[in-house]
């Protein structure tokens, strides 16, 4: 097995490509993955720019520090609230996850889906702000509106992370789509305060891994002829697609990096793996991926979910459960309205105190983005589940999504 050959991917500038390469379109192609640092965090810190180089956590129970803090402060702008006010982490209590993490938080080991109080342990002095995800989503739309100014082929991968085609764009082949990635980089600045990092590849598969390699505020420009030394040492889980349960079974077999997977033959994971994945798994070790960018990208599903401060009780805390139910639904219908569409799929999400889930779903002959008609036809999802043990979750989704 050779790599491709990599004079293809290799040329700077839009320089002619070499004559023995006359087949080859006249552009190679050149995929960015853009994804934000540090995003909750970054976006709270334009708000409390006082915080800025401090560690600073986002997550725990909504709004209410902040609310007690705002109140405190009545009539003083954000900006101006003295950083001894802010809430700190060694004086929470309660089961609630990190989102995200400033980087200087991010030194002392605290990161995503870590437990507050586990990180309170780590780093006790770091200022804890709740979420606002309406606030983030605002953030969202406007650095996807500045990248859709400069590059029109865009694909939406979630509140922070896109993936942009700069094969066709004029300048963006230039130094490997270095310039291209510098004026995105620039422009999401200028335009809302906020940096991100790109990767840039030829494929979406090596831009996704690429755009981690330099956080935060990173260009890495990474060719097929960088396989072996960029791509080749890193653990297996860095390919998207490979999760925890693939990687142990990989483990299990001594396969540890991305160059150890590549060293198999094809027909092997195959044989371990299934035919397609397998094959999949050969593909991706080799760098090989020819995903298009999809530019029209329609949600799935639209959900809402909350973590209970404590275990509740389908009886022993009814009017409790009932209220956050209800609150629910009309989330999961003011999501429903505000992106313009109505499902006919309504499901509900219960995690045990356990942390064993169950979900149950009902499809419904009518299409609804109505709030009321979502908690009847989740309240009847509900019936379905065994209410007698406590919970330390519930969460409520709507699919079989169509635009209104
Ligand atoms: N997020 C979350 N829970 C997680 C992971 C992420 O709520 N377990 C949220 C918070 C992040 C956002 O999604 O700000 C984007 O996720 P990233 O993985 O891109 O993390 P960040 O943007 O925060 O940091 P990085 O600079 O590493 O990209
Ligand atoms: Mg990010």
């Amino acid at each position: 097995m050779q790599v491709p050959e990599p004079s293809l991917f290799d040329e700077e500038d839009d320089a002619p490509l070499p004559a023995r390469s006359t087949s080859a379109p006249a552009t190679s192609r050149r995929i960015a993955h853009l994804d934000m640092d540090a995003f909750y965090a970054s976006v709270e810190l334009l708000r409390y720019p006082q915080l800025q180089g401090l560690p600073v956590v986002i997550g725990g129970s909504r709004r209410r520090t902040d609310d007690a803090l705002l109140k405190q402060h009545e009539g003083l702008p954000l900006a101006e609230i003295p950083i001894e006010a802010f809430p700190l982490l060694k004086d929470y209590t309660g089961r609630g996850v990190i989102t995200t993490a400033t980087y200087p938080a991010r030194q002392f080991g605290v990161g995503s889906a870590m437990g507050l109080m586990k990180a309170a342990k780590l780093c006790p002095q770091a200022i804890l702000l709740p979420v606002d995800f309406d606030e983030y989503r605002r953030y969202s739309r406007r650095f996807k509106e500045v990248i859709l100014e400069i590059a029109p082929v865009m694909e939406d991968r979630g509140v922070d992370e896109v993936y942009i085609d700069f094969t066709e764009v004029p300048g963006g082949q230039r130094e490997s789509g270095r310039t291209l990635a510098r004026l995105i980089q620039k422009s999401i600045f200028e335009a809302t305060g906020l940096t991100c990092s790109i990767g840039v590849a030829p494929n979406k598969l090596l831009a996704k891994m690429a755009s981690e390699f330099n956080k935060p505020k990173g260009i890495s420009i990474v060719q097929v002829s960088d396989l072996q030394e960029k791509i080749w040492p890193l653990p297996c889980r860095k390919i998207n697609g490979i999760g925890p349960k693939t990687d142990e079974k990989l483990q299990a077999l001594s396969i540890s990096t991305i160059g150890e997977l590549a060293a198999r033959s094809k027909g092997e994971l195959v044989e371990r793996f299934g035919r397609s994945y397998g094959a999949w798994l050969h593909e991706a070790a080799w760098g090989r991926d020819e995903r298009p960018v999809v530019t029209e990208s329609e949600p799935v599903s639209v959900s809402r979910e909350t973590t209970f401060e404590r275990d509740l009780h389908a009886v022993r805390d009814k009017a409790e459960l009932a209220a956050i139910f209800t609150s629910l639904c009309e989330r999961v219908a003011a999501d429903l309205q505000r992106k313009g569409y109505e499902g006919r799929t309504i499901g509900v999400k219960l995690r045990y105190a356990d942390f064993k889930s169950v979900t149950r779903d009902q499809t419904l002959d009518f299409h609804t983005a109505d709030a009321q008609a979502i908690r009847h036809a989740a309240g009847l999802c509900l019936k379905r589940v065994d209410l007698q043990r406590r919970f330390r979750l519930l969460g409520v989704r709507v699919g079989g999504l169509r635009k209104v």
